[in-house]
């Protein structure tokens, strides 16, 4: 049996990296909800973020989404995040939220529109030499709605081109995450709808294209750890968009839909070589929080990637090996079991105490007064959304 203080060293470094515009007010298409003390700026959203990392000590990093989170000045923002202990991360491109795209961007078949695409990718580059961003997150809507639209093929093509352009462009310390979903917005066909086809891309351009996996992305079902597993075996699993889905893209909190699936992933990961300090793999959140509040929605997420890290860890490997090569499967399965049903909240508890952390990050939030202040700060200023 592993115990916690065997693990615990494990957990130190863990980093999550947290999405600006998990703080912004979000929606469905029925009805986006205001809620008060919502940030007004892109500061204010970093701020908040670096709330979550005070009283959590997971969260030192928050990716920016362009161009939501524009500013004059990304020098200046990226001071302003480190003044207030947290770093800037995963650049977003957006490219679903123009005119021009209705019919595709990357892969457009008007040159002036691939271009226009192009160019908002080289200009999230720019941004990342003055954030110090390590990653150029790329998400495509693109695809068609009805069987006949679109040539598939061509697309295909005119893709491969466009990110080479983009992908030559970063520089030596900066990587291309190319993210898949299997549709939405495109109902009939998505131009990268799966991790194989983000892999063909990703393994074209070179070693510092990776793959993006959001959570949310697959189809009921799916075997999420096993892509996992297979991308990590192929040196190709760049980051984690992570979130909880019952039906589609929900963007629900990680770990609220399915606990076991969030630790067999993580399980997955441990086992992969892609947890730890030399891991290059980026752990972030992609959710939003359309009813319930946003800094203590974060604080329970990135505590429950740490949770469940925490039992991946209890794994004892030895004897689920032994158990594996003898063929006994139920062995096996009660190992791993055993692990996924210790409850390690005490024991964490304990740990955050001992390293100057709140013991409840939760109710230390609730008690601190940081809510009420920015309800009081921020009223009545415009609400900065995603929506
Ligand atoms: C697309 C997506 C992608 C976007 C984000 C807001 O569904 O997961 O990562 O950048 O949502
Ligand atoms: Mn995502
Ligand atoms: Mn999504």
């Amino acid at each position: 049996m592993t115990t916690f203080s065997e693990i615990a060293p494990q957990l130190e470094g863990q980093a999550i990296e947290v999405p600006s515009w998990a703080y912004g007010n979000s929606g469905t298409r029925f009805r986006v909800f205001g809620s008060p003390g919502t940030p007004r700026t892109v500061q204010e959203k970093i701020a908040d973020a670096a709330t979550v990392h005070r009283f959590t000590g997971l969260a030192p990093l928050v990716s920016l989404h362009i161009p939501w989170d524009r500013v004059d000045d990304f020098g200046a923002l990226r001071r302003y995040a480190e003044d207030l202990g947290i770093g800037l991360g995963t650049i977003n491109s957006n490219t679903f939220q123009d005119e021009d795209y209705k019919l595709g961007a990357l892969t457009h078949t008007d040159a002036r529109i691939r271009q226009k695409a192009i160019d908002h990718h080289l200009e999230c580059i720019d941004v990342m030499h003055e954030t110090g961003s390590r990653d150029l997150k790329i998400w495509l809507a693109e695809g068609t709605n009805y069987p006949g639209q679109g040539d598939l093929r061509g697309r295909q093509d005119r893709l491969a081109e466009s990110l080479r352009t983009i992908y030559d462009r970063l520089g030596h310390e900066q990587r291309l995450v190319l993210e898949y979903k299997f549709f939405e917005p495109a109902f009939y066909h998505t131009d990268v709808p799966d991790w194989g086809t983000s892999y063909a891309h990703v393994a074209a351009l070179g070693e510092r294209a990776l793959v993006c996996l959001d959570t949310g992305h697959h189809a009921p079902g799916t075997n999420i750890e096993f892509i996992v597993a297979q991308l990590l075996r192929l040196g190709k699993l760049g980051s984690f968009d992570f979130n909880s889905r019952f039906y589609a893209d929900d963007d629900l909190i990680v770990g609220a839909a399915d606990p076991y699936q969030l630790f067999r992933i993580l399980y997955e990961v441990i086992r992969g070589g892609g947890f730890g300090p030399d891991s290059p793999v980026a752990f972030m959140l992609d959710q939003c929080h359309n009813i319930e509040a946003k800094i203590p929605g974060q604080i329970r997420s990135v505590l429950n990637v740490q949770e469940m890290t925490a039992r991946a860890l209890l794994v004892d490997t030895d004897a689920l090996r032994a158990a594996q090569d003898a063929g006994d499967v139920l062995t096996a399965n009660e190992i791993f079991m055993d692990a996924f049903y210790t409850d390690v909240r005490a024991d964490l508890a304990a740990w955050r105490e001992s390293r100057g952390l709140p013991a409840r990050p939760m109710q230390a939030y609730l008690s601190s007064g940081y809510q009420q202040q920015i309800e009081a700060d921020r009223a009545g200023g415009t609400q900065a959304g995603w929506n």
